[in-house]
This record gives C-alpha cells, sequence and structure tokens, in this order.
C-alpha cells in the first residue's frame, strides 16, 4: 500500500503540502482540481501544474478525488452524453500525466449526509455525527443551512453552496429514478469510459454511499457486498473497481468489513480507513482511527487489506478535531496524522508477522 493524505489545493486546504510530507511515512496525495464543476473538462495544463506543484513539495500525486459525475450522467437525461465526453477527455488528460486512480462516487443530490460536524466527545475534541431521527426530522432543503454554519470557513466537498441553491431542482431531477434506473445509468457511464481507461490504464474506484443506505427517500446503491460485485460483474474489467471505505460501508452493521475485502481482491483500487462510533444502529460518530476508541477492529481491516495483496493508495479518513484546530470538519493534519502513523504501525507489525512466519 501507498500512504497518502487527501490534499485540496492550495487555495482550499489549511494544511500544507510541507505539513503532509513531515508526516512519517506519507509520500504521496490524493488531490483534485477543487474548484472544477461535474462535467467540466479538465485541462492537461491544469493537470500538470497541479503536479509540478506536488512534487516541488517532494509528495507524488497517488491519485484524484474526486473527478465527480455531473446529475446529468447520474440521472441518465438527454445531455448526458456530453458530459461522458468530457469526463473521457478528463481521463485522457489525467493518463497522459501519468494518474492512474479516480475516485468518484454515483450518491444523488447529496454526497456523505452526517446532521452535526463537531459533536463534542468526552475527550473534548470534536466530530462529525450522524442520527437517523435527526434526518427523519429534517426537511431535505433545509440541510444546507444546517451544516453551512459549521464548516469553519471551508467548503466541504458536495456541499457547495452554488450546489445547495438549486437542492430543490435536484430532488426534482431525481423524482423518477430508483435504484434500478440509477444502477443502469452507471453501468452506461462505466461502459463509455472503460475503453480509456483501458488505453491509460486509468483505475476506477468508485466511493461508497455515505451513509449505506437512502436517505431522503432519495436511492442509494453502493452500499453493501451484494450490490457492489453486481456491479463488477455487469462491467466486467479490472479497471471498473472500488474505493474500499470502512467509515462508510462500516455504517451499516450489516456489512462486514474484513469479508467485504476479501471478496472484491483485484478490484479495490483505493483505501479510506477510519473508525466510527455507535451509540445505537442509526446513532454514530467518527472516531479516532484506534480500534480501542470506537466499534471497529482496525487490525482486522488493514490485515484483509494486506491478505489480498492490496498494493493501491491509502488514506486515514476522516480525523477529530484535535489541539485547538480550526480546518474543515474531518480534515484537519492533527489527527489524520495520527491516523496515518497508526495504520502504518498496523501495516508494519501485519507485514512483519506475516514474512516471518509469526
Ligand atoms: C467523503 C466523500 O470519503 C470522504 O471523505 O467525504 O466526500 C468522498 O470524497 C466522495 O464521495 C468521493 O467522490
Ligand atoms: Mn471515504
Amino acid at each position: 500500500m501507498k500512504m497518502t493524505l487527501r490534499w485540496y489545493g492550495s487555495k482550499y486546504d489549511t494544511v500544507t503540502l510541507e505539513q503532509i510530507r513531515q508526516i512519517p511515512g506519507v509520500k504521496g496525495v490524493i488531490t483534485t482540481l477543487y474548484y472544477k464543476q461535474p462535467g467540466e473538462l479538465w485541462t492537461q495544463e491544469e493537470i500538470h501544474a497541479l503536479k509540478e506543484e506536488v512534487e516541488a513539495a517532494g509528495l507524488k500525486i497517488e491519485g484524484i478525488e474526486s473527478v465527480n459525475v455531473s446529475d446529468a450522467i447520474k440521472t441518465g437525461s438527454a445531455d448526458r452524453d456530453k458530459d461522458i465526453d468530457a469526463y473521457i477527455k478528463t481521463l485522457e488528460n489525467l493518463g497522459k500525466e501519468d494518474i492512474h486512480m479516480v475516485c468518484y462516487n454515483f450518491m444523488p443530490v447529496f454526497d456523505w449526509t452526517r446532521t452535526e460536524l463537531a459533536r463534542k466527545r468526552p475527550d473534548g475534541s470534536t466530530v462529525l455525527a450522524y442520527t437517523q431521527e435527526a434526518v427523519d426530522a429534517l426537511n431535505p432543503e433545509k440541510m444546507f443551512d444546517s451544516i453551512a454554519g459549521d464548516m469553519n470557513g471551508t467548503v466541504m466537498p458536495g456541499w457547495e453552496p452554488e450546489r445547495m441553491a438549486k437542492v430543490k431542482e435536484l430532488f426534482e431531477l431525481y423524482k423518477d429514478i430508483d435504484n434500478e434506473k440509477l444502477f443502469e445509468n452507471l453501468v452506461y457511464f462505466l461502459k463509455a469510459i472503460m475503453p480509456v481507461c483501458n488505453k491509460y490504464d486509468i483505475k476506477m474506484a468508485i466511493h461508497p454511499d455515505d451513509p449505506a443506505w437512502s436517505v431522503f427517500g432519495l436511492p442509494r446503491i453502493i452500499i453493501n457486498k451484494e450490490n457492489i460485485l453486481r456491479m463488477m460483474h455487469a462491467v466486467d474489467d479490472v479497471h471498473n473497481g472500488v474505493t474500499f471505505c470502512s467509515g462508510s460501508y462500516g455504517t451499516n452493521l450489516e456489512n462486514d468489513l474484513p469479508d467485504m475485502i476479501r471478496s472484491l481482491k483485484g478490484r479495490i483500487h483505493f483505501a479510506h480507513v477510519r473508525n466510527l462510533y455507535f451509540h445505537s444502529p442509526t446513532n454514530f460518530e467518527e472516531a479516532a482511527h484506534l480500534s480501542s476508541d470506537g466499534s471497529f477492529d482496525m487490525y482486522e481491516i488493514v490485515k484483509a487489506l494486506y491478505d489480498i495483496g492490496f498494493d493501491g493508495p491509502i488514506r486515514p479518513d476522516h480525523g477529530r478535531m484535535i489541539w485547538g484546530e480550526v480546518a474543515m470538519p474531518g480534515y484537519g493534519l492533527y489527527d489524520r496524522a495520527l491516523g496515518a502513523a497508526y495504520i502504518n504501525g498496523l501495516w508494519e507489525a501485519i507485514e512483519k508477522a506475516s514474512t516471518r512466519g509469526i
């Protein structure tokens, strides 16, 4: 595996490339052109400039999170082919710049959903949290207002103000889209992009829906083993793979995370590792990465990745806000750096135990 950190670009991130480089064992970043709208073309010059900036800091771009997929593609509307064309050209430009992993999601309207961005934990740290009761009590159009006040002056992915200004229209767009239709549209998109992915060896890594069930009555498909395997078989190409995000699949306690990892051998192209702490199956908060701080056995998760021979980029996922840091919720420096060090420690121990036959 290649340990990385997510970085939003110097204009948007409170964390610098220099700070990232000083985290032991972190050699690369997962980044994006954060200002790009879904459906917009990324030019080779723009990608090249980003790459030069990252490399000048002694790091490498290990992949993109995300090249976002437009609502036209997700809903299969008349102009989807135009957006797919732009997506293909973007992939081609990424390939020419030697970037070979692209994370994306196929969630309607909202990217991840949380009901609190700064819930206080007993140790005084703050974390993102979710309660189903809060979602059920909320008018989806008000969702953005309830989140916006807690972003610490940043713009969170999927919650851009321009997008949320149109939230009513977005719901309208998806009103006839059920799970089957969304799945068909995903397959259509994947079939269209596979030739360029093959040509430039670009591994597509779909991010799971978070939480892993339907919210506000919207369709959700990337939620469990059965659905992902269905997607793998529908477009049976190694370039059609997944981001294994423990904190997203893990929202549903019925998902057996190590078992899912093992059954996706060869098709996990990117890993997000994070822990959650459950008060009840529908009331959870994000925890420190350590097993003992949350509800998951992180050793078993990392062990499963090791056992399937996972060699792609991995990153600590959302961290807690600690030590007085002010940053994008989930994306501060300190707790993610602790997470990276912890995952590196688990990996080293697992690797040495295995190669020394312990
Ligand atoms: C999530 C998502 O993994 C995460 O941190 O917050 O925003 C994720 O980056 C996207 O869904 C991937 O397209
Ligand atoms: Mn994730």
